[in-house]
């Protein structure tokens, strides 16, 4: 197994596997690198559904996610698809996944199954390099503090996808999630100190209103994104990318409007995080 860096503080590009057949020292090997680069990318992979499934399952336990359609054959497999007469995308903000949850998912595993000619990446970035970047004034405010995140403004039947023409795809309008999180995490296999908040799903601090939040929650938001911690993922058919959902924030990008675009996503499950 061989990696690249994709950019110098997020992501590599790993060559020299085939993740249909990845297990034991090389399952472990995968699983360091994603954890300390925040998500990895391979290229030219034979991996059908089957195979998607039971990488996954040699990972770990499968998080079905509640929002997304699923695939009909496998129930497992979650599509994020754009249809061609489609505006909204899927993921198409700054966002982590599923920090709604107690215990949020610990990462995907996104399949590129059809691709626009052109566009539909995925941007990164690096919330390791981003709490490092912080001033020592601003570490110094967050230390301690801890943030509520929930989704339910985002997809329940007055949420932000309803009013979209992707509202009508979704599921799961109806359920109510809350948790709360240390603003600063430290991952829970690397040890690293990780910014976990984000824009899609962080509400307010513990024992502060959403107005009294606003201010540092924003200038968290944007300190979170340095002109160094980003890096791309561009799809091609046969790539598949793993990434960390504690280490990064994603963002889908809408650029490729009169094309379909359809990815294959399994979540895959995570531990109870602590600062
Ligand atoms: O379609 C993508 O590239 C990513 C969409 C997304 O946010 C997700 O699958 O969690
Ligand atoms: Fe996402």
């Amino acid at each position: 197994m061989h990696t690249t860096p994709l950019a110098p503080k997020c992501g590599v590009e790993v060559t020299g596997i085939q993740l249909a057949e990845a297990q034991g020292d090389a399952l472990d090997a995968i699983r360091q690198t994603i954890y300390q680069h925040g998500v990895a990318v391979f290229r030219d992979q034979d991996f059908s559904p089957e195979d998607h499934i039971a990488f996954a399952k040699r990972w770990g336990g499968i998080d079905i996610n509640n929002y997304f359609p699923l695939e009909d054959e496998y129930p497992e497999i979650a599509v994020v698809r754009k249809k061609p007469d489609q505006e909204t995308n899927i993921g198409g903000a700054w966002h982590t996944d599923h920090s709604y949850d107690q215990i949020p998912a610990m990462g995907s595993i996104l399949v590129a199954r059809t691709l626009p000619p052109q566009g539909g990446d995925t941007l990164f970035a690096h919330m390791g390099a981003a709490y490092d970047a912080l001033s020592d004034e601003l570490k110094a405010e967050i230390a301690g503090l801890e943030a509520f995140h929930t989704a339910d403004h985002v997809y329940s039947p007055d949420g932000a996808y309803a009013k979209t023409d992707m509202g009508s795809e979704l599921r799961g309008q109806e359920l109510k999630t809350g948790a709360t999180h240390p603003v600063v995490i430290r991952h829970p296999h690397t040890g690293r100190k990780l910014l976990y908040v984000n824009y899609a799903f962080t509400i307010n601090f513990v024992g502060k209103t959403r107005e009294e939040s606003l201010p540092l929650l924003q200038q968290l938001f944007a300190a979170a994104l340095t002109d160094d911690n980003q890096c791309r993922v561009e799809w091609a058919p046969g790539s598949v990318a793993i990434w960390d959902n504690r280490t990064t924030w994603h963002n889908a990008l809408n650029d490729y409007h009169g094309h379909a675009r359809e990815m294959h996503r399994i979540t895959l499950s995570g531990e109870a995080l602590a600062a």
